[in-house]
């Protein structure tokens, strides 16, 4: 396995459109745990391909905490076939955007199809931190981030933030 670079917000590379995957074979089994990898190490509790440069439809998530055994989901080409009309508020993180959380709003419940490692079709009903966290890294996949939520004045602070925090090095 190995740790990759994580890419950081304005990079162009995570406005793009991911592509969905033929089947999960071994290269995309080798992404998968690969991305596992860099989420563990950041620490994050997911983790989309473009994040890491690749404009797959991949993502990983693991929400065991420290005293837990690992729970890691992967899943590819991850389609929403259902999402409640009830609301759930979040304050979000993205590893993308490092330093930086703001609250956003996204259906409470959510009915998902992917494929997983093993390139079986499965399905998940996610409630709670998984529906919020499956919708974030699924918003990566279709180059969203969750800063597109928020207002345009709290995006601009925060991407000049960040902007000025590259020019300097931090
Ligand atoms: O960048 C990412 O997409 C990962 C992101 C996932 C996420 C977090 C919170 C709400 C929605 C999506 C993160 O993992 S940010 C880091 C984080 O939340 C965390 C890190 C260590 C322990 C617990 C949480
Ligand atoms: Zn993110």
């Amino acid at each position: 396995m190995a740790k990759l670079p994580i890419l950081i917000a304005p990079d162009p590379r995570l406005k793009v459109k991911a592509q969905p995957v033929d089947k999960v074979d071994d290269a995309v089994r080798r992404l998968m745990d690969d991305m596992l990898e860099t989420m563990y190490a950041a620490p994050g509790i997911g983790l989309a391909a473009p994040q890491v440069g690749v404009a797959k439809q991949v993502l990983v998530i693991d929400l065991a905490r420290d005293d837990e055994p690992k729970a890691p989901l992967r899943m590819a080409n991850p389609e929403i076939l259902w999402a409640s009309d009830e609301k759930r508020n979040y304050e979000e993180g993205c590893l993308s955007v490092p330093e930086n959380y703001a609250e956003v709003t996204r259906p409470a419940r959510v009915r998902v199809r992917y494929l997983d490692h093993q390139n079986e079709l499965r399905e998940i009903e996610a409630d709670d931190l998984l529906a919020t966290v499956v919708q974030h890294e699924m918003d990566h996949l279709s180059g969203v981030l969750f800063i597109d939520h928020l207002s345009t004045l709290k995006r601009g602070m925060i991407l000049r933030k960040l902007g000025k925090a590259r020019k300097v090095g931090v």
